[in-house]
């Protein structure tokens, strides 16, 4: 039973989206895409409608439920970056040794998903970028968990996140084509559902360290979640730590919920558990979990105030709370 909570809309002046959150010397840092609206809106199933041509970095002054928001402005454009194309989608941040290191999604000149990286000397930027993509990088929605010293990054998204077309970490057809649910690379019915990745960065943080892996969500007998299960992996990677235990937590696309799987170690396998918010207002349902002063945060978004338009979306927060087995309390995605 999916339980109302207290929300509170973040930024009511802007529309932006797939918020990534970090605590940063005490702060709490969120690291969102910006969702635009102008003549090329074209909704569609390899998200045409979700234009994006800069990053803001917002900061909040205490806590996320009261503090006073601040947007830092614009960090970053696509016209800094040398390789662009279009679409700056879900970008997270971490910090290694005082310097911040954005990792972003965007398409080459080609329509192709690389990985960019951006350095700054401060949470709030500037960013600067590197001048190549992530050598072997592909697909979207990036979130890095740092443990034990090392950095992972979580990623993958389906249809328009490209992640089909891909086996192995070899492209198996061009990724600019087939990103809708009839791309022929795409499992069916009772074949297992396509995974998410994880790879453990370059102590650098410029490259992957590693050859990337699958994310395995099991059912409670140890089986993939099957293709047609309402509950599979489709986007929006996010992975905390609580316990001893790995939360990796993410998005079902076209069934809409905020779910996840609980693993021993951060490369899985995570055994499903439940669903964290119901369906909200809008098409995508993108969100990060945190922990801040003694109590869980999570941070999503919506279209409500837009009056439905997917393309734009505002962000929000509300508490999340755990029972005694470490299980996640659902929350409830509408809130009237
Ligand atoms: O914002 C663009 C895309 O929509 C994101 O990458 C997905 O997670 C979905 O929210």
């Amino acid at each position: 039973m999916a339980k109302k909570v207290v929300k509170r809309y973040l930024l009511p002046a802007d529309y932006m989206a797939d918020p990534s959150v970090h605590v940063f010397n005490g702060k709490i840092y969120i690291y969102p895409s910006h969702d635009w609206e102008d003549d090329s809106n074209v909704e569609d199933d390899s998200g045409d409608q979700y234009i994006m041509k800069d990053y803001h970095v917002l900061s909040i002054d205490g806590d996320p439920m009261t503090g006073t928001v601040t947007d830092h402005g614009k960090v970053i454009g696509l016209e800094d970056i040398a390789w662009h194309g279009r679409q700056l989608w879900d970008c997270d941040v971490q910090e290694k040794d005082g310097k911040y290191y954005m990792f972003f999604p965007m398409k080459d000149k080609n329509e192709v998903f690389r990985h960019g990286v951006a350095i700054a000397d401060r949470p709030e930027g500037p960013f600067i970028p590197q001048p190549e993509p992530v050598h072997g990088s592909y697909s979207i929605d990036m979130a890095i968990l740092k443990d034990n010293g090392e950095y992972y990054m979580y990623f993958g998204g389906l249809w328009g996140g490209q992640l089909q077309s891909y086996r192995d970490n070899i492209g198996i057809e061009d990724p600019a084509k087939n990103n809708t649910p009839d791309s022929p690379n795409l499992p069916h019915g009772d074949q297992p559902a396509l995974p998410s990745r994880v790879v453990k960065l370059s102590p650098d943080m410029l490259q992957f360290g590693e050859e990337p892996k699958p994310v395995v969500v099991v059912d409670e007998n140890g089986e993939p979640l099957k293709a047609d299960d309402p509950h599979r992996f489709f986007e929006a990677s996010w992975t905390f730590k609580k316990d001893g235990k790995y939360y990796f937590t993410y998005s079902t696309g076209d069934s809409h919920l905020l779910c996840y799987a609980v693993g021993d170690n951060v490369y899985g396998p995570f055994t499903y558990k439940g669903v964290i918010l119901t369906p909200v207002v809008g098409w995508t349902t993108h969100h990060a979990i945190i922990e801040f002063e003694g109590k869980w945060y999570l941070f999503h978004h919506d279209s409500v105030p837009s009056g439905g338009k997917s393309w734009l979306r505002s962000l929000k927060v509300c508490e999340l709370t755990f029972d005694e087995n470490g299980d996640i309390e659902t929350i409830e995605g509408i809130d009237e």
